[in-house]
């Protein structure tokens, strides 16, 4: 198959900087080569990015950097729309996670299209369901799932063309959550694997079931990986640790069951902070992790699991 890198080298979302460097560090970790040695054609299509902005108030006091995160969604949304029409499969670098907030509605507008749903799978320590109004932080990288959902409080950002069903969300490795997250997922209906769920019945169980809900709904699935999901043990690399993420193995058995699913559409690798990284370490297995989805195995299998 296909797959086009983009590189959304924004920062202003996070509560620190350095993420301004994360699609450097993926692609010095070697992300497109290791695609390329598994088959996949691989195409750069470089960084996006955005003119200078003048500051926009708001009546949150909390919010910064409103009017550059803003035009980084729109200038994303529509790079991100092109690379989804010129390839298979999509990568999108980050950048924090605000840039969801511009590549989840451009997939989302790309499904609309094809008359097919938008399935996302959320991998991340957080929801990132704050509306603009509900931010304490001020760090918009917290509001991507509320904006794409179609929460109102986000009006500030650019004029959404198809948003994303909350029933078709799937969100996992979940253990921080502030409190208006807590009410928006109940009143949603947002399907939430915290890591209590996931220490209980492991990882495999619920994503096969969400994976079969995306195959009968003949939908379309973007994946969209915050590094935070991992252990900071083996994923020191983000602005934003929390402690109890994912294993190296739970990761990996994910990514090897999206890639045996045949179900991903579009991928999100976001909130890699290279200059809290060590040597390297976190990017390279971002890399390994993603060389999962797209085929790399260990043992050559006789057929695929049943996903
Ligand atoms: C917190 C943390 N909910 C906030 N969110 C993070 O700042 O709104 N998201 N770190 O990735
Ligand atoms: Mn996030
Ligand atoms: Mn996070
Ligand atoms: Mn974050």
């Amino acid at each position: 198959g296909t797959c086009a890198l983009l590189g959304a080298p924004i920062e202003t979302g996070a509560s620190q900087r350095g993420c301004i460097m994360g699609p450097a560090s993926l692609r010095t970790a070697g992300l497109a080569e290791g695609l390329a040695g598994l088959g996949w054609e691989v195409s750069d299509r470089g960084d996006v990015s955005i003119a200078p902005q003048a500051s926009q108030p708001h009546a949150n006091p909390a919010l910064h950097h409103l009017a550059e995160t803003s035009a980084w969604i729109a200038a994303l949304h529509a790079a991100a729309y092109d690379a989804g029409a010129a390839c298979d499969l999509p990568i999108f670098m980050g950048g924090d996670h605000s840039m969801a907030a511009g590549t989840v509605p451009a997939m989302a507008r790309r499904a609309q299209e094809a008359g097919r749903p938008l399935f996302v799978l959320w991998l991340d320590a957080h929801p990132d369901l704050h509306t603009l109004e509900t931010s304490e932080s001020g760090n918009l990288h917290g509001t991507p799932v509320a904006y794409f959902t179609g929460q109102p409080g986000c009006d500030a950002y650019p004029t959404l063309p198809a948003t994303v069903d909350p029933a078709n969300i799937c969100m996992m490795g979940i253990r921080s959550v502030d409190a208006a997250e807590q009410v928006r997922i109940r009143e949603l209906g947002v399907e939430v694997h915290d890591m209590r769920a996931i220490d209980e019945t492991g990882v495999l169980e619920p994503l096969r079931r969400f994976l079969d809900r995306v195959r009968e709904a003949n939908g379309m699935l973007h994946v969209s990986f915050d590094v935070d999901f991992l252990d900071p043990a083996i994923a020191p690399a983000v602005g934003t640790t929390v402690p109890g993420g994912a294993t190296f193995r739970e990761a990996h058995l994910i990514m090897e069951t999206l890639c045996d699913s045949e179900l991903v559409s579009s991928l999100d690798l976001v909130e890699l902070n290279p200059f809290l990284d060590e040597r390297g370490k976190t990017a390279k297995l971002m890399c390994d992790l993603t060389a999962s989805l797209f085929g790399r195995r260990v043992m050559d299998r006789m057929t695929r699991s049943a996903y």
